[in-house]
């Protein structure tokens, strides 16, 4: 087989375009059958391709690096646009597990195997070792255990998204070390424990979605430190505390989801006053006034403040705002005249609801004493 192997692998030199030097190193081409093997696919061939000695040729989700004929890249995605998934009627599905195999595939650089739904078993902690790796995809399916411990050795690793899953265990400590993470998306399994506190040495990081887990302790404020973040979405855990204002000054954050925790204390004023465009903080036990705050430059498609126990008035600056467009301010305690004109005139009554005394347009009219 080896010496098959070398034959293919000449003629294939000789013969192709000089640059295209694609052949499958034995062990490599072993690593995959043992993937293969350890696979089950339901309804789409995806594997079918996946026979012969040369990996680089036509298998189906496999790129080689041109150069050296190592395997660089596994795509195996369950949602695509692929002619194989045509006759296909529902989403692809396989049972199995990732193969700690995978991790004989020294070069990798990709590894995409995602909402297979069914495949189960650990991330292979082997994995670590790739140091090539830059992207982890492993979304959707139904994977257990805990992060790799010694996951912060992967020091080119750009995206790392296991959401949906079932993970388990506490953020690992050693992933603050992934200087070059950009996208974290750790959603919706059962993570617990505290966010790492040095969670500001991620200084690539634009996107953090850790929403639906099980995390507790409070928000870091150094977390105001990843100048690059964009997206932080903590929703649906159990994080408690106050509301860092250093949050309210990070140069780029666009979304701030917070909804559905036990956060407590006032809205910081920064935080009004932010570059923010979508910020949900409802459901908390936020308590004060809402900061009469906003300026032109407040610009919310998003301001979600339901569910919490906050005082006072409506903020007569939201008028200044340049646009608000969804409005949330219901079951809270918030008393008093809804100030009218913009943005007041285009909202409805369930923007205000359930509050303990708020009167005028949309609710109804004021008695005198307002
Ligand atoms: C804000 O969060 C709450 C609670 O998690 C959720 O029900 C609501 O749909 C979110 N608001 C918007 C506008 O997405
Ligand atoms: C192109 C490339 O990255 N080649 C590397 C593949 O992996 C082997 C073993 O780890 C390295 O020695 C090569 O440099």
């Amino acid at each position: 087989m080896l010496l098959s192997f070398f034959v293919l692998c000449i003629t294939l030199t000789s013969l192709a375009l000089p640059s295209a030097v694609t052949c499958c190193p034995p062990a490599e081409l072993a690593a995959l059958l043992s993937i293969k093997s350890s696979l089950h696919a339901t309804q789409v061939g995806v594997f079918d391709s996946w026979s012969g000695h040369n990996c680089c040729l036509m298998w189906y989700g496999v790129t080689c690096d041109p150069e050296t004929g190592s395997v660089a890249e596994v795509t195996l995605r369950a949602i695509s646009e692929e002619p194989i998934f045509e006759e296909a009627t529902k989403p692809g599905y396989m049972r199995g597990i990732i193969s700690p195999s995978v991790c004989q595939l020294k070069n990798l650089s990709s590894l995409i195997v995602t909402d297979w739904k069914g495949i189960e078993g650990e991330i292979p902690s082997c994995l670590t070792s790739l140091s090539s790796l830059r992207i982890i995809n492993l979304a959707g399916n139904c994977l257990s255990g805990m992060i790799p411990k010694d996951i912060g050795k992967l020091s080119r690793l750009t995206v790392l998204d296991v959401a949906d899953n079932k993970l388990t265990g506490c953020i690992p400590g050693s992933i603050t070390r992934l200087s070059s993470l950009m996208h974290m998306d750790l959603r919706n399994n059962q993570l617990t424990g505290r966010l790492p506190r040095d969670f500001s040495q991620l200084k690539m990081l634009s996107r953090a979605l850790l929403s639906g887990n099980k995390l507790t302790g409070t928000i870091p404020s150094s977390m105001s430190r990843i100048y690059r973040l964009a997206d932080l979405d903590l929703s649906m855990n159990m994080i408690s505390g106050r509301i860092p204002a250093s949050l309210g000054k990070m140069p780029v954050l666009e979304t701030l989801n917070l909804d559905s925790n036990r956060i407590t204390g006032p809205i910081p004023a920064s935080l009004i006053r932010s570059r923010m465009s979508n910020m949900n903080l409802s459901n908390n036990g936020i308590d004060g006034a809402i900061p009469d705050m906003f300026r032109s430059r407040s610009y919310f498609m998003l301001l979600d403040l339901s569910f919490n126990n906050l005082r006072g008035k409506v903020p007569k600056s939201l008028q200044k705002a340049s646009f608000v467009g969804h409005l949330d301010l219901s079951h809270n305690h918030l008393c008093g005249r809804i100030p009218s004109g913009s943005p007041f005139d285009r909202l409805e009554a369930s923007s205000f609801s359930f509050n303990d005394c708020l009167c005028g347009m949309p609710l109804e009219d004021c008695k005198e004493n307002h």
